[in-house]
């Protein structure tokens, strides 16, 4: 799954105005007649629920909007250069590319139809026909077409789901995903055996609701170990989260709290998020015999302790109740950030030297 690329955006550039005079049998000095040029088109960004990921922009990912006609004689005016809309799908957040990195967010597309206006065409140039006065009644003078902003863009598919199954590798997290929706993720007795996050729809108490799994979190993470944290990104948005634990391991507690350790590490507030612990394998038969020390470990923590195992179903009902609780006793997380800015505006680049030109054009 390609969940981030790069892109490169630009709206055409305005069409010229030009200079231009009446030809006419009989009328040795015609008025002027040169048309203004026609705006350049812009680029959008539209949400579209057909398209899933963001893998078409691997084959291509320079977008140009069409640039605008230039004015002709007759008072022509140029053609207004046609808008580039590009799809992209929902949870497709926006960055304006920055040095070393993705900068600052531009837009957070969300919902279907929503449209983002990302590189606005440059204006039309003016005609002669502009500049006549009482005083000069045939003007040489017209303008170029503004340059259409450009922008480079990293954009990030993030799933939104409501709820995430996190935790150590090999806890049970696929199996508790494919345990309660149709999803069927690899299960493998063995660490990172899930690479890509998966999501699926869980049905329950007449509700339903986005579940999403993603691949296991070591010690260390955050400075890259195992696979990172890259992918918490895809349950940042969630409203609660499973934590999955193993408890046939060692030390379960331990796992638990190195997962945490982790999301201490990682930029937005997931400690903030409300927690679900699922203590995993309670059909083994060491696991069922050292639960009530488990309970005693976990209690601390002051969060929803479920026993469950994932792979005969037993305690799995009572946790998906508890996630429904949350979900429908929190508000709807707004899945767009607050400040949330609909249209970008970057200068292009070019701007400066052909205010330069027009300038001595005009002295
Ligand atoms: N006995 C028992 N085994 C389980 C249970 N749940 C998962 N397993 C086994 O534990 C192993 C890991 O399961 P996965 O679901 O792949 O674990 P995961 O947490 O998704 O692992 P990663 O994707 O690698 O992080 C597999 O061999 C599963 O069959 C359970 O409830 N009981
Ligand atoms: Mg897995």
């Amino acid at each position: 799954m390609i969940d981030r690329v790069e892109i490169y955006v630009k709206a055409g550039d305005g069409g010229n105005g030009i200079a231009s005079f009446r030809r006419e049998k009989f009328v040795p000095f015609g008025g002027p007649d040169g048309g203004d040029g026609g705006d350049g088109g812009s680029v959008w960004l539209a949400g579209d629920s057909s398209v899933s990921t963001l893998q078409d922009f691997r084959y291509r990912s320079r977008f140009k909007a069409q640039r605008g006609g230039h004015g002709k004689g007759k008072n022509m005016t140029g053609k207004k250069g046609e808008d580039l809309s590009i799809k992209v799908p929902l949870g497709t957040v926006v960055r304006r590319k920055g040095e070393g990195g993705s900068g600052e967010v531009v837009a957070d597309i969300v919902e279907q139809g929503q449209r983002i206006l990302i590189a606005r065409g440059g204006k039309g140039g003016l005609g002669n026909t502009r500049f006549a006065t009482s005083t000069n009644q045939a003007p040489r003078r017209a303008t170029p077409g503004k340059p259409g902003e450009e922008a480079s863009l990293v954009l990030d598919l993030k799933l939104i789901a409501d709820a995430g199954i996190v935790g150590y590798p090999n806890a049970g997290k696929s199996t508790l995903l494919s345990r309660v929706s149709r999803a069927r993720p690899k299960i493998g007795h063995y660490p990172f055996t899930t690479t890509e996050p998966m999501l699926g729809v869980v049905e329950a108490g007449g509700r339903s609701f986005l579940l999403a799994d993603i691949p296991g979190i070591v010690e260390g993470a955050h400075k890259g170990k195992g696979l990172g944290l890259e992918f918490l990104r895809h349950v940042e948005r969630t409203r609660v989260l499973i934590h999955v634990v193993d408890g046939g391991v060692e030390d379960p507690l331990s796992d638990f709290k190195k997962v945490e350790a982790e999301f201490a590490a990682y930029p937005a507030d997931l400690k903030q998020k409300p927690r679900i612990i699922a203590v995993n394998k309670i059909d083994l038969t060491h696991v069922r015999e050292r639960r009530a020390a488990l309970e005693g470990d976990f209690d601390q923590l002051n969060m929803p302790l479920h026993f469950i195992s994932a792979a005969t179903g037993e305690g799995v009902d009572g946790l998906i109740r508890k996630v429904l609780e949350i979900l429908t006793a929190t508000r709807p997380v707004p899945a767009a950030p607050e400040e949330e800015t609909k249209v970008f505006r970057p200068r292009p680049v070019s701007s400066r030297k052909s205010a330069g030109e027009e300038n001595r054009r005009h002295g």
